[in-house]
């Protein structure tokens, strides 16, 4: 019988072939996908993120174990599909205009993906308008922007009047390394989070 405690640990240690191959075994002996999501998978990640969050493990670690939750994922996902269950919310992610860094937007996206939200990840120097479009044409819940430049922070103020003059209802979640709580207010983004596993309990609070 697959152990979904087994399956969590894999990902806690980014085993990559094991999270695969108990993946694999769990559906085949009848599994419900949706368990194996939530014991298995999920609870690895959240272990991951809390002691990302206590500093008990740093940046690789997390890449690592998404990495590996990402493998099994793609094994999971049809099933997941044929069971009809549906991702916690649905959100665009991207950098904003100008800016070129992308790792800890990365590592925001597979940590929200870990946490069962649908991730559509818009890449770096995304412009406001295309936030707008992609938000729209996905009827997302939320819009998640990432800085790292000063210069390019305005770019999220931008983004959220664009969204706005659109009548876009989705609320906005701002981060990266020159963004602070303040900023965030100051400009009228709904969420702010200082690191990926924090961005995981502000895009559920903003959902709930
Ligand atoms: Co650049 N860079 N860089 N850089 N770079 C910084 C940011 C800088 C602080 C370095 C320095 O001068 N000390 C500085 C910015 C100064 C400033 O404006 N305050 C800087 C500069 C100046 C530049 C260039 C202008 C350099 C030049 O060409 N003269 C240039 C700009 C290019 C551009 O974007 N147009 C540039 C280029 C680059 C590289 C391409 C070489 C490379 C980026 C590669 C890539 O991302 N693919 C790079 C890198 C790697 C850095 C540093 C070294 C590391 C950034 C990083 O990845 N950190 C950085 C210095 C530093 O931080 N030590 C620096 C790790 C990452 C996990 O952290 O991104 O903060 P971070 O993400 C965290 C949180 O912030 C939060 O969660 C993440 C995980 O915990 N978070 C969110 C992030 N996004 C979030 C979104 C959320 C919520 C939380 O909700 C949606």
């Amino acid at each position: 019988m697959a152990d979904l405690k087994a399956l969590a640990e894999a990902v806690i240690k980014g085993d990559q072939a094991t999270a695969v191959s108990t993946t694999k075994a769990a559906l085949s002996e009848g599994m419900a996908p949706k368990s194996i999501l939530d014991e298995g998978l999920i609870a690895g990640m959240d272990v991951v993120g809390d002691r990302f969050k206590k500093n008990e493990v740093y940046i690789p670690e997390v890449l690592i174990a998404a990495r590996a939750m990402k493998m099994a994922m793609e094994v999971l996902e049809p099933e997941l599909a044929k069971a009809g269950v549906q991702p916690i919310g649905k959100l665009v992610i991207g950098t904003v205009q100008g800016d070129l860094h992308d790792i800890g937007k990365n590592l925001v996206a597979m940590m929200l993906k870990g946490a069962g939200f649908e991730v559509i990840d818009l890449g770096v120097d995304v412009a406001p308008a295309r936030f707008v479009e992609e938000a729209k044409s996905k009827n997302v819940q939320l819009v998640g922007m990432s800085a790292l430049l000063t210069t390019t922070m305005p770019g999220m103020e931008k983004t959220i009047k664009a969204l706005q003059e659109a009548g876009v209802k989705a609320k906005v979640m701002v981060g990266g390394a020159p963004v602070t709580q303040s900023f965030a207010e100051k400009i009228g983004a709904q969420g702010y989070a200082p690191d990926a596993a924090s961005a995981v309990d502000t895009a559920k609070s903003l959902v709930a």
